[in-house]
This record gives structure tokens, sequence and C-alpha cells, in this order.
């Protein structure tokens, strides 16, 4: 009994110093299972048991239940050690200074094009124009015949065009916004005043025309509206677009869908009229938009009387108004997309 009893003490000890000494979650682990596993040290004490003398049984039991939950208790006790020291290690080695100020984020812009015509589009809208939006591929009637322009007319080639679809499909790409503002003159009755901006289509491509350009048109109908009413409009507008004190011209033109029809000039805004001027050629006058009266050909399509209903209507390009504005000289930089271009607006 008493070699037994000795024993389990220095068994005691042994673990003892040996969970102590464990370093990591893994050795906690294997000295458990040594001490305290199902074939571990301590198992095979409580096995003997049986073959004591029945006196010496309680004795020799409750000491080795009292190894059991001392060696427990170590074991607890070092695995809540090693995993503090864990944790203290990560927050040591993870420590973040938060007053460190942050990286910037690389800001993006609008572009140039998107800017102008959102000016644009502000500036109609304050003087009471609704805006109003249209598909791109349009019917040959939407962006030809209804705006008086019909087959085998010289107008056709001014615009040239993409067509879709075989010969006889006569659905395009539209040359220009007109077809949205003959569809709103379809749908609603005067007073009608409206922009429509977006996006357009023509067979064209040089340093001042792209495939793809943008432009906004304008319609104003209504009883007894007059070239006056035009005039003071567009005078409005590209003062708020380009500068306050612009002189402003028109001068005759023609357009198949407005009679009369004008050209609208602005004071050259690089040389104020220098003879040598590159942009304006010296005449020290820019060609800025188109307008006009709308054509009675035109109301009759869309079922408004013109003995009883006149109107204005004008076009103009976005992208040649951001090349004046921004002083750019190749329109084709617009969608190039490089940001060293991009980044100056
Ligand atoms: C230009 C010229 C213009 C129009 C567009 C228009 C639309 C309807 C009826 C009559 Cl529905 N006219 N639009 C009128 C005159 C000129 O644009 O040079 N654009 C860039």
């Amino acid at each position: 009994m008493k070699e037994l009893a000795e024993k389990i003490q220095s068994l005691k000890n042994e673990a003892l110093r040996f969970f102590d000494q464990a370093q990591s979650e893994e050795d906690l682990y294997q000295t458990k299972v040594r001490y305290l596993g199902k074939k571990g040290e301590l198992t095979e004490i409580l096995k003997n048991l049986g073959q004591l003398p029945p006196a010496d049984r309680p004795i020799l039991g409750a000491l080795a239940n009292q190894l059991r939950s001392d060696l427990e208790e170590a074991y607890q006790k070092r695995t809540t050690q090693i995993k503090e020291t864990k944790i203290l290690k990560t927050l040591e080695a993870d420590q973040i200074d938060l007053t460190l100020p942050g990286l910037e984020l690389p800001r993006g812009s609008l572009h140039p094009v998107h800017q102008v015509l959102s000016d644009m589009k502000n500036v109609f809208r304050r003087m009471g124009f609704d805006i109003f939006e249209g598909p791109e591929i349009e019917s040959d009637y939407y962006n030809f015949e209804a705006l008086n322009i019909p087959e085998n007319h010289p107008a056709r080639d001014m615009q040239d065009t993409f067509y879709l679809g075989g010969p006889q499909d006569k659905k395009l790409l539209r040359t220009h916004t007109s077809p949205v503002q003959i569809r709103v003159m379809e749908k609603e009755k005067p007073p009608i005043q409206m922009v429509a901006p977006g996006v357009v289509y023509r067979r064209d491509s040089d340093v001042s025309h792209t495939p793809m350009f943008h432009q906004i048109e304008g319609l104003l109908v209504d009883r007894g509206i007059s070239l006056a009413h035009l005039k003071g409009v567009i005078e409005v507008f590209l003062r708020a677009i380009f500068s306050s004190d612009i002189k402003v011209q028109f001068r005759p033109s023609y357009f198949p869908f407005t009679e009369p029809s004008a050209e609208v000039d602005i004071e050259c805004v690089f040389c104020k009229s220098s003879l040598s001027c590159r942009i304006c050629k010296g005449t020290g006058w820019l060609e800025i938009m188109g307008c006009g009266m709308v054509h009675p050909a035109v109301f009759e399509k869309v079922w408004i009387n013109p003995q009883i209903f006149t109107g204005f209507a004008f076009g103009i390009g976005i992208e040649r108004v951001a090349m004046l504005k921004y002083g750019i000289n190749d329109i084709r930089l617009f969608f190039e997309n490089d940001l060293r271009f991009l980044e100056q607006f």
C-alpha cells in the first residue's frame, strides 16, 4: 500500500511539472492524454485498485481521485494561461495606430460632355421646358418623313444615316433627336414646351465629327409664338452657357423642318475678332446652333392646326459647345477615355 501511495505522489509531481512546462495547447493535450487518458497512467492505477486488500482501497481510491482532480485543475489552469498569452501576443502584434490619417480615395469627375449637357438641361428647365427622351433606333417616318424630309430629298444626304437590317427594313439610328419631339406632338396638345437631349448617329468621322454624338433639341408650340420668342429664349440660353455679355447673331439658313430657318453665331470666344484667328477664320463669329419656326407641313403630320398654332424649334450639338467652352480642338478626345484628358475637367 505504501508503495502505491508513493507511486501516486511521484506521478502527481511528475505530471504537475509537465503541465507547468507545457508551452502550447498541443503540448498540454499530449500531457493530458498521457496522465488522464484512457490508456494513461492514472487509469492504470485505478484498474489495479481492485487487487488491493479491501481495507486499503478507500484510502488509495481517495488518493487516486484527488490526483485526478489535481491534474485536471492543473490542466485547466495551464490551458487558460496559454490561451491568455496567445491572445496577448496577437494583440501586441496587431496593434494599429488609429490616429494615422487615412488613404485618400481617388475621386472621379463628370465627363465634360455630361457636364455641358447637364448645364443646358438646367437652363431650359429654369425657363419652363420639360425634358423628354425617346428611342435611339427609329423608323424612317419619325426621323425623316414627319420632319418634311421626303425620300430622295437632298436633305437626306445632309445627314448620312446608319440603316439597320435589309433595304426594305426601314429602321435606322436617329440622326437627330427631332423624332422625340414628333412623338410628343402626336401625344400632347399645345401648349408644348420641351427639350429632347440624347445621343444621335451620323456616318461622319474627322476632327470635328464622330459617328455618335450628343444633341439637345427644343420645341415650343402655342398660340401666337413668333421669331421674337425664339430669339429671346436662345439669347438667354447662350448667355447662361457662355457668358452673360456674349454677343449673339442670327443668320438666314435652310432646314426642311423650319421656315424661316436661321443659324445662330456667338462672338468668337478665342480671339474676340482678330483677323488671324484659326478658330473663327477671322470672321469674329462662331456657328453654334440652328433654329427656326416649325414648318406648317410638320404640324400637319402631327394633326396640329398651323392656322391656330405656331412654334419654334432649335438644335444644338453638345460636343461642339464643350469644345468651344474648354478650348478642345479634336472631338475624338471625348471618346478615347484617356484619363490624362478626362482628369482636367
Ligand atoms: C442644328 C439644327 C435644328 C430643329 C433642329 C425641329 C424639330 C421639329 C420640328 C422642327 Cl420636331 N424643327 N428641330 C429645327 C431647327 C434646327 O437643328 O444645327 N442642330 C445641331
